[in-house]
């Protein structure tokens, strides 16, 4: 271990290397830093390319909850278990208008608006693409994930003025048939290139707490960070817990450092790229996000609820923000003497 050496070879002073050849043994040599390094070295490539100090807020809303074809063995919303959760049509595109509008209000710049579908059909399709116009007059960046798509339809949403397309590997190629069985990750792959090709930034990363080794987070980075290009949001998801899905049998809470180490570890493998703290903020506490955004975490979800499952309060968000002196739509804090924690 030669941090100074690393130092060089990771090219810090040129804001971080952007590399599409990482190897799992580099990322797990990587990851196994002394914390300090590994911490050192994340917040040094961050810092050359984002404000450190800032935190991009996005809000999610399920246009269309549940009944979903796909077996993907940790999610509320498949057909294929008892779950709990109730079936929804699409909804109404006014509605959805609305709560983009109160979204913007409590402080997201993103609307990020989730369907669960295998791919969406034509007709529902054109409704998601006026959703998608709606919402950029609004002045607030469009997200969707709406499942597999043709490069036809990627193009459509493309005119419709969609800056993001969200469709993660989920895990590492070795894991990934464990977890899911009705769709291949070449199947995700290919959407991902047909959103590229129309012109739309990826937004795709994974989940992490489902059983799998430590290996197969870092061979999820490694996937990510091997694609034509590094996408340009990483959500990464601690499993959110659900019943009556598969994944309980095996899942098991990360360590809060192993956590950090992940998030450090993307944010040097993927310099650019925007990393998202996304689901599973419910079990972390302030000490870990504030752990996490040191390590080069920049987004968060706000809002109380992501999809089915809960997310932190509002307030507890803008209280973090404001005690570490984070800037963000959700909290501008106008001084230092503001930040204190009570
Ligand atoms: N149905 C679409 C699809 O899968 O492409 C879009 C919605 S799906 C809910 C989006 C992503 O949310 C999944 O790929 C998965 O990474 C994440 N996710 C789903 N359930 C989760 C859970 N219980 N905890 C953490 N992340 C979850
Ligand atoms: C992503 O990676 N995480 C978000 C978003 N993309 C669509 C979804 C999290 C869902 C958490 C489980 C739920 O609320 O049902
Ligand atoms: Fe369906 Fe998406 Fe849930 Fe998989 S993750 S079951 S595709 S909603």
């Amino acid at each position: 271990m030669n941090p100074a050496a690393d130092a060089k070879r990771y090219n810090l002073g040129n804001g971080g290397l952007v590399r599409f050849d990482w190897k799992v043994v580099e990322a797990v040599s990587l990851y196994g830093l002394p914390f300090a390094d590994l911490v050192f070295q994340a917040q040094s490539v961050h810092r050359q390319n984002f404000n450190p100090n800032h935190v991009e807020t996005a809000s999610l809303l399920s246009i269309k909850t549940g009944g979903c074809p796909e077996d993907c063995g940790y999610c509320s919303q498949s057909a294929h278990f008892d779950t709990g959760v109730q079936a929804t049509r699409l909804m109404d595109g006014h509605d959805v208008v609305v709560a983009a509008k109160r979204a913007k209000e409590a402080g997201a710049t993103r609307f990020c608006m989730a369907a669960a579908w295998r791919s969406p059909k034509e007709r529902d399709l054109d409704r998601v693409c006026d959703m998608v116009s709606a919402v950029k007059g609004l002045g607030m960046e469009s997200c969707v994930t709406l499942g597999m798509l043709t490069a036809t339809q990627a193009v459509k949403l493309s005119e419709a003025g969609l800056d993001f397309y969200n469709h993660n590997v989920d895990t590492s190629p070795e894991f990934y048939g464990s977890i899911i069985s009705t769709r291949t990750l070449e199947d995700r792959i290919d959407t991902l290139a047909h959103v590229r090709e129309a012109g739309i930034k990826v937004c795709c990363g994974g989940i992490i707490g489902m059983g799998e080794r430590v290996e197969d987070r870092l061979g999820m980075l490694v996937l990510l960070a091997n694609l034509p290009s590094h996408p340009e949001s990483v959500p990464i998801n601690l499993w959110n817990e659900v019943k009556g899905v598969p994944v309980n049998e095996k899942a098991e809470r990360p360590d809060p450092i192993a956590v950090a180490r992940l998030v450090a570890t993307a944010r040097i493998m993927m310099p650019k790229s925007v990393v998202r703290l996304s689901a599973g903020r419910q079990y972390m506490t302030d000490e870990l996000q504030a752990l996490c955004f040191l390590a080069g975490a920049n987004s968060i979800f706000i809002g109380d609820i992501l999809l089915t499952t809960p997310n932190p309060q509002l307030n507890r968000d803008a209280h973090l923000f404001a005690r570490l002196g984070i800037t963000s739509e959700l909290t501008e804090p106008s001084n230092a003497a503001d930040r204190g924690a009570d």
